[in-house]
Order: C-alpha cells, then sequence, then structure tokens
C-alpha cells in the first residue's frame, strides 16, 4: 500500500534500477506491467495515443501556459498537440481499444471516464499500472450514447490540470445528428469543456507532489478560464467548435463537461436549454433551463432551439468550492439569425 511515508523513499534499488532514471525521480510506478490479459482481437476501433509535455496554450493577454497532452497517433513524444487531446468518437455497441504509448520519460495513463471498464482497462494509476516505456490497450465498451471524456490518472490531481483529457462522444447507431435512438435529432453541435488553470501548477515537474515533498497541490488558485481549450476571456467567444451560428428553427447541441475542479455555474445569456442526458445516461423526462450548476467531471447534453434572433452570451462562472466566491468567468456565445 501506497502512503505519503512511503512516497519519500527513492527508488534506487527497485525494479532493476528504473528508479532515479529517466526523470521519474521517486514517482513509484508498476514496474511489472503486463499486456492486457483480455483483449479481443477484433476491436471495432482502434484509437492510437501518444503523449506530449512540450504543448502551450496562447492567451488573451499575451501569456502563455505550458500544457500536457496526448497525441494523435502513438509513437514517442509528440512536440506539442491539441488542447484539449484529440476527442475519441464512437458508435453505441462498438468495442474499443485505445493503444496508449508512453516513452521512457515518464508514465502516463488514460482513463475512459463514466466508462466503466474492467480493471486492467480502468487506467487509474495502481489499478491498471502506470504506463511507462511500453505501449498499453485499453478495451471498453460503448454501451449508452452521450458525452464524456478520457483523462490521464497518473498523479491525477496535477495532469489533468496540466490538459491530459480530451473529448468522448459515443453516438447512437443512426450517428451524428440523432442524439439517442428515439430521442431528438439535432443540427449543429459544440464542445464546452469548461476548466480553470493555475499558472504556478503549470511549471511543476509530472512527479511534483509524489516523493513526499508538499507542492501545494491542495491549493488551486486559477488565474485562467478556459472553453474547451480557448481562453474564456475573449477568444472563446467565437472559435470555431465553442461559439456557434445558428438559424432560427435549428437545433444546437452543446456538449458540456465541467472539466475543472471547482464547481461551475452556467447562465444561457436568456436562452433556454433542454438536457436530455445527464453523464452519459438519458434522463426520464427532458428538463428544460436557462442554466445550470455542475461540479467536477459532471457531462450535460442540451440542446437549444432558439426562437429569437440575437447574440446570445453563454456565461460560465467558477465558484471556490467553500465560499462560492466566483473565482473567474469564462464567456462563449451562440448568435442566432
Ligand atoms: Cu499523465
Amino acid at each position: 500500500m501506497f502512503n505519503r511515508a512511503n512516497r519519500a523513499i527513492p527508488m534506487m534499488g527497485m525494479g532493476g534500477g528504473g528508479g532515479g532514471g529517466g526523470g521519474r525521480g521517486c514517482y513509484i510506478y508498476d514496474e511489472n506491467q503486463q499486456p492486457n490479459p483480455r483483449l479481443v482481437s477484433n476491436p471495432d476501433v482502434v484509437f492510437d495515443r501518444g503523449i506530449y509535455m512540450n504543448g502551450s496554450i496562447q492567451l488573451d493577454d499575451g501569456n502563455s501556459m505550458t500544457i500536457w497532452g496526448f497525441t494523435e497517433g502513438g509513437g514517442s513524444m509528440g512536440m506539442g498537440g491539441s488542447f484539449p487531446s484529440p476527442p475519441m468518437r464512437v458508435t453505441q455497441g462498438q468495442i474499443v481499444h485505445t493503444n496508449l504509448t508512453v516513452p521512457m520519460c515518464c508514465a502516463h495513463t488514460i482513463h475512459h471516464h463514466g466508462i466503466e471498464p474492467d480493471m486492467y482497462s480502468d487506467g487509474v494509476g495502481h489499478i491498471t499500472w502506470d504506463v511507462s516505456a511500453t505501449t498499453y490497450t485499453y478495451q471498453w465498451r460503448a454501451s449508452h450514447p452521450g458525452t464524456y471524456f478520457y483523462h490521464c490518472h497518473t498523479n491525477t490531481v496535477l495532469h489533468a490540470e496540466m490538459g491530459m483529457y480530451g473529448g468522448l462522444i459515443i453516438d447512437p447507431p443512426e450517428g451524428p445528428g440523432t442524439l439517442y435512438s428515439g430521442g431528438p435529432t439535432y443540427d449543429q453541435e459544440v464542445i464546452w469543456a469548461v476548466d480553470e488553470l493555475d499558472s504556478f501548477w503549470h511549471t511543476l515537474d509530472w512527479t511534483a507532489g509524489t516523493c513526499g515533498a508538499d507542492v501545494g497541490l491542495n491549493d488551486l488558485n486559477p488565474d485562467y478560464f478556459v472553453i474547451t481549450g480557448v481562453d474564456g476571456a475573449q477568444s472563446a467567444l467565437d472559435a470555431p467548435g465553442v461559439a456557434a451560428t445558428v438559424r432560427v428553427g435549428e437545433r444546437l447541441l452543446a456538449r458540456y463537461i465541467c472539466a475543472g475542479y471547482y464547481a461551475q455555474r452556467l447562465d444561457f445569456g436568456g436562452l433556454v436549454g433542454t438536457i436530455h442526458i445527464s453523464d452519459g445516461r438519458v434522463l426520464p423526462r427532458p428538463v428544460q433551463v436557462t442554466g445550470l450548476r455542475a461540479h467536477s467531471a459532471e457531462r450535460y447534453d442540451i440542446i437549444f432551439e432558439p426562437t429569437t434572433p440575437g447574440d446570445y452570451f453563454i456565461t460560465a462562472e467558477i465558484l471556490h468550492w467553500v465560499t462560492g466566491e466566483v473565482l473567474g468567468t469564462a464567456r462563449t456565445r451562440i448568435t442566432v439569425v
């Protein structure tokens, strides 16, 4: 078992000299990684993911911040990549393999949040082992249509904050344009992955906080607020795939992911949205709302069918989890013509 005391012990002498080399520091990862013993030979879909730890986000005030994430394709460590990481999109009923390749530098995993496969494919570090200097295959079934996300689960508090997540969409057999079999159709879709970023955390090493030192991962002080990897101060107001222009009578699907740690309060700026799916499960009855409040990792599938032309500002307030204080705001826009 791991506890704070034995995390402080350097890994020297464990597992044939892996400890201390290759930048692994004192992180206690699994030396005895094995192939997934339960893989089927004929998956319906295969995703390949590598990792990068040298990306950046350009912020509206001219600053930038280091971002880590997953790359499309495996292989060695990529030179930067998209933020969020490339989405995975599959069809209900499919068996999926996700191949994660991690070089010697470090350890990472992929956890398909809300999918809940067996422990060999769970991707939580120390349950399914941390992947390092190898390729590991996760296997999962796309059972319920809706919006999910995948993220790294090694030193999770830091790695998820650093940007190691991407959207995961399960379409019904009818394909994109239908939310679920027997459910509503939609004409356009956007993804709103709302997240807060703490500049200080983005200077830390991938093992930070795992070696007995207190690096402050219990103290999140976000200074930037993003929607789907775009600064929510200004840029997200017009960002493709985040902002949208729809005609009266069209239906817009917003796939909302609470990708931060603090609570979030969304206001739809005068529009009424209908929530059809929550956390990958169809609601017994759709719910009409003018906004919502969500907590870390929650997802909502919301359909807007605006009736009046105009600019509607979608506002996400990030709330301190104890005091409720508004720490920051991210905004995007739905333009109705
Ligand atoms: Cu990671």
